[in-house]
C-alpha cells in the first residue's frame, strides 16, 4: 500500500514517525506492506557559511532516523557549538540561529555532494542511507525556492523589505507583521523526480499537521503538484495543525493571518478546499481535500465541512508516542481515521 505525505518539519516528522510505527505494529488495512513517501518542504532552506541548510528535510530525516533532539523538535541531541563559537570569533554567523557541530556535519556532507553536481533529491537519498528512516524522503523540488517575508522598513524607498523566512521565524519569532510571503524561485521550480508519481500513484495521500502556509502551502505552490493532488485517484486526508483556535506549537497563526485565513481548523480546511466541490470563487476545482481530521475541541466544524464536500471527523489530535489501552497511539488512531 502506497502512502504519500506532504510535510514540513516538526509536525510532519512526528506524524510520519507515528504513521510508520503504527503500520509496522498493526499492519495496513489491505494487509500489504506500507510504502511511505514523504514530500518535504524546502522553502525554509538557506545558505549559511557557504553551506546548504535544509531545516525541514533534516528534521524529518533525524526524527525518523532516531537522531532528533526530542525536546527541541529540530537539530541533534547532545550537541556542542565549537564551530559556531569559532565562527563568532571571526565575526561571522548570527547569534539567533544555532548550528550545532553534529548538525554542521550534515550540512557539510550535503553541500559537498551538491557541489559535485548532484541534485538535492539524490543528495537527500544518500544522506538518508545513514539514517535509514524507513520511508522515501523526497524534497519537493531540486530547484532552490526560498521563502522570504515582506516586512515594513521605513528606511527603504518602498517602505518594505524582504527577509529570509528563518530570520522572520527564528529571530523575530514571527512577531514582525508579515505583509506577504514570497517564494523566490517557486514559479520556475519543478517537482523533484518521483514527486508527481508518489502523489498520483498513491493509495492514500496525507497532509500531516504541518504549517498550512509555509510548509504545505509552499509544496502545493510548486507547479504541477496541486494539479497532481486534484487528479490522484487516492483519497486525500489532512490532519489539522490548529486545535481549538491555536497552533499546538510554533506561530502558524501569524502565517495564516498574513494570507487572510482565520486560525481555526475549519478555516484551514476551507483554505485547502474540497476536491469534490469547486470553490465558488474559482472556476476550476483546485481543492485538495477529501477528508479532514479535527480535534474534539473543534467538533462543531464537522457538519459545516461536510456541507462543502469535505468528510470531517473529530478525535483527539495531540500526538503522543505512548500507546493507550487499545495498544494504539494517538497518531495511530488518526491514521486509522484517515483510512476511513
Ligand atoms: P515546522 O516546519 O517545524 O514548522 O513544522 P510543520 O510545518 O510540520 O508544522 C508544525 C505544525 O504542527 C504547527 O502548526 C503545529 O501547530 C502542528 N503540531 C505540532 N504538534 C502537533 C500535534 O501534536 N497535533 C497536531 N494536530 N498538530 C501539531
Ligand atoms: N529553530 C530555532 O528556533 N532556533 C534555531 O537556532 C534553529 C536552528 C536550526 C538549525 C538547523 C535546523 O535544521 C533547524 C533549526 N531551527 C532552529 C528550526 C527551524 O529552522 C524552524 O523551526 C523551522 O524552519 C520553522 O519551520
Ligand atoms: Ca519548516
Amino acid at each position: 500500500m502506497r502512502i504519500t505525505l506532504l510535510a514540513g518539519g516538526v509536525g510532519g516528522a512526528r506524524f510520519t514517525r507515528g504513521l510508520r510505527d503504527h503500520l509496522a505494529r498493526h499492519g495496513t488495512p489491505d494487509g500489504t506492506s506500507a510504502e511511505i513517501t514523504v514530500v518535504v518542504n524546502t522553502g525554509d532552506d538557506i545558505w549559511l557559511h557557504g553551506l546548504r541548510v535544509c531545516p525541514d528535510l533534516d528534521t524529518v530525516m533525524y526524527t525518523l532516523g532516531g537522531g532528533i533532539h526530542e525536546g527541541q523538535g529540530w537539530g541533534r541531541p547532545d550537541e556542542s557549538r565549537r564551530v559556531t563559537d569559532e565562527l563568532h570569533a571571526y565575526g561571522l554567523g548570527w547569534d539567533w540561529f544555532t548550528l550545532g557541530d553534529l548538525d554542521l556535519g550534515t550540512h557539510v556532507a550535503r553541500t559537498a555532494m551538491l557541489r559535485e553536481g548532484l541534485p538535492l533529491s539524490t543528495v537527500t537519498e544518500r544522506l538518508a542511507v545513514r539514517w535509514q528512516p524507513g520511508v522515501h524522503l523526497l524534497p519537493m523540488s531540486d530547484q532552490p525556492c526560498e521563502t522570504h517575508v515582506e516586512v515594513d522598513d521605513a528606511s527603504s524607498p518602498s517602505g518594505t523589505r524582504l527577509i529570509h523566512f528563518e530570520e522572520w521565524w527564528v529571530r523575530h519569532r514571527a512577531a514582525l507583521p508579515a505583509r506577504r510571503f514570497v517564494q523566490v524561485g517557486l514559479d520556475d521550480a519543478r517537482p523533484a523526480p518521483g514527486v508527481l508519481d508518489a502523489i498520483t500513484r498513491a493509495d492514500l495521500v496525507l497532509l500531516p499537521p504541518s504549517n498550512p502556509v509555509v510548509s504545505v502551502g509552499t509544496i502545493l505552490g510548486v507547479p504541477g503538484i496541486r494539479e497532481a493532488m486534484t487528479r490522484t485517484s487516492a483519497s486525500v486526508v489532512g490532519v489539522s495543525p490548529i486545535l481549538g483556535g491555536a497552533p499546538v506549537r510554533g506561530m502558524a497563526d501569524a502565517c495564516l493571518t498574513t494570507i487572510g485565513v482565520e486560525t481555526s481548523a475549519e478555516a484551514v480546511a476551507r483554505h485547502y478546499g474540497s476536491r469534490r466541490e469547486p470553490s465558488p470563487t474559482r472556476s476550476e476545482t483546485t481543492g485538495v481535500l477529501d477528508g479532514w481530521l479535527v480535534d474534539d475541541a473543534d467538533a462543531s466544524a464537522v457538519e459545516r465541512l461536510e456541507d462543502i464536500g469535505i468528510t470531517a471527523r473529530a478525535l483527539p489530535l495531540l500526538m503522543g508516542d505512548e500507546p493507550g489501552a487499545d495498544g494504539r497511539t494517538a497518531t495511530g488512531r488518526m491514521v486509522d481515521a484517515a483510512f476511513g
